[in-house]
């Protein structure tokens, strides 16, 4: 199993759609094994988006990260980090195949709706970065043997 991190950016708290996009990985299969609510600051915005603080839109970026709060969500599955890009879209969400979230919720490149890490490395760090150990839970999906054949489960 993976785990892999989730944020809810403001543009989906604001626009009220937490409930339909949590929807969304319920009903993949996916478990959630952490959530909370949070506020970001300059500080972890600035590690968060390391790659990009030296590129002319960060300031619009972080102001919009900051823009209300967001909800942070530990999500877990087989290969569950591919599976949930796969969900997430093309970052530009005018670009973004339709049945993906950003394609289905977004017009922008910027208020795109979700975060999703982009590699199991990655999802360690930022797992590590927005959950402290016992916020993320061990528990196992009641319907696990229905949701993947025995071999697919280690
Ligand atoms: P990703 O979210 O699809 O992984 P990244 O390239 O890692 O895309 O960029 C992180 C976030 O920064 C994007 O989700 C988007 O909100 C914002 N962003 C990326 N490129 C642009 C841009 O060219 N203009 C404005 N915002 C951008
Ligand atoms: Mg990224």
């Amino acid at each position: 199993m993976e785990t892999t991190l989730v944020l809810l950016k403001p543009s989906c708290v604001q626009r009220q759609l937490i409930g339909q996009i949590v929807n969304r990985f319920e009903r993949r299969g996916l478990l959630i094994v952490g959530m909370k609510m949070m506020q970001l600051d300059d500080a972890i915005l600035r590690e968060h988006y390391s790659h990009l603080v030296d590129r002319p839109f960060f300031p619009l970026l972080a102001q919009s990260m900051k823009a209300s709060p967001i909800v942070a969500m530990a999500i877990r599955g087989v290969e569950a980090v591919q599976v949930v890009r796969g969900m997430t879209g093309f970052t530009n969400g005018r670009r973004a195949d339709p049945g993906t979230i950003r394609g289905d919720y977004a017009m922008s490149n910027q208020q795109n709706i979700v975060h999703a890490s982009d590699s199991p490395e990655n999802a360690a760090i930022e797992l590590a970065r927005f959950f402290r150990p016992e916020e993320i839970f061990e528990y196992r999906h009641a319907l696990t043997d229905f949701l993947y054949s025995q071999d697919e489960v280690i």
